[in-house]
């Protein structure tokens, strides 16, 4: 990270922790998205409920557009306590805790509906409560999606459409692990950093779902966009264990609930945004193919399971998601 930016971070860290000192301050929350994107609205959603429930006791106040910084350093600084609260992508949480990786693997989930019962049932509750350890309280999972790959170059309809493109992914052994099995490069960078790689020829392409696709603009530089629906790792709200240890059993109840409501509230706008987002696009001319054989993307990335699932814990979570979806 840039030294002036992570200056400008710390700097805002030191303001939060000045306002703390202040009674009922809000709860300070993160995300790289836009303002009117699902996971922010879903996080103000959530402040609604906490301030309606606690009589003001309890409000969240959103910092979006990264303007606290990439995924990465947020969530750093929320581990250590010096932000209350964070959505960010799950992927970027795979180099804390192992269990994280499962849900990003490739071609696990069948459906939507296998992801969002996977996540909303048991497998979903471990992982979260697996973050404890790591000084982070897992509240909820929202949805991303399906992820596809886009490029500057071409329509992909084979792994070989791919070979010797340089693909972003986010900072992940397991997504870089991903690219490479299918004889792509990977260059792992945050969200914000790929509008300008791709317009300044860093990489050639990268992968996300349609509403990051549109609202990061990076359709107008990588206007091949192919349906390989290859993953569909969710995001997560977390919340620092340093924060949490200082509510009262009470109001840690009423800050999962409200967080367990603002799910399905997500998911609405989400549905809404992602058929939003592809109507928009492809009226804009972005070249969209579907990729009539899935197979050996399949095939070539299957590897990477028997790599990234080693341990009995992880080995449980992928049989349970698996029922889920049988
Ligand atoms: C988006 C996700 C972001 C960000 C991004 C990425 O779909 O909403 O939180 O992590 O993907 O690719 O890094």
């Amino acid at each position: 990270m840039k030294i002036s930016r992570r200056l400008a971070l710390i700097g805002s860290v030191s303001v939060l922790a000045a306002c703390d000192r202040q009674t009922y301050r809000p709860l300070y929350s993160s995300d790289t998205h836009p303002e009117e994107y699902p996971t922010v609205q879903a996080v103000k959603e959530m402040g609604r409920l906490l301030e309606e429930r606690t009589n003001g006791e309890l409000t969240v106040k959103v910092f979006a557009g990264g303007q606290l910084g990439s995924e990465r350093d947020t969530l750093e600084i929320t581990t250590f306590g010096g932000l209350d609260l964070n959505r960010v992508f799950l992927a970027p949480l795979n180099a804390i805790e192992p269990l994280t990786t499962i849900p990003s693997l490739p071609f696990l989930f069948q459906s939507t509906e296998h992801m969002r019962a996977s996540l909303d049932g048991a497998p979903g509750n471990s992982i979260l409560r697996s973050l404890e350890p790591h000084g982070l309280i897992g509240l909820c999972f929202y949805d991303s999606g399906e992820r596809s790959f886009y490029n500057v170059r071409r329509e992909i309809l084979t792994p070989d459409d791919m070979k010797g493109m340089k693909i972003r992914v986010p900072n992940s052994d397991l997504n870089v692990a991903m690219i490479r099995a299918l004889g792509a490069d990977a260059t792992p960078m945050s969200l914000s950093e790929v509008y300008q790689s791709l317009v300044q020829g860093v990489i050639d392409g990268a992968e996300n779902n349609w509403p990051s696709y549109e609202s990061g603009r990076h359709y107008e530089a990588a206007p091949y966009y192919s349906l390989t629906r290859h993953v569909m790792t969710p995001e997560v709200l977390l919340m620092s264990k340093t924060r949490w240890d200082k509510l009262s059993p009470e109001q840690q109840e009423i800050v999962r609930q409200a967080a367990r409501e603002s799910v399905p509230f997500m998911r609405k706008l989400w549905d809404q945004r992602v058929a939003q987002a592809r109507d928009r696009l492809i009226e804009a001319g972005v070249n969209v193919n579907e990729v009539s054989d899935l197979n050996p993307f399949v095939e070539l990335m299957r590897p990477v399971w028997e790599r990234f699932v080693v341990t009995d814990d992880q080995k449980r979570l992928v049989r349970q998601i698996e029922e889920l979806g049988a």
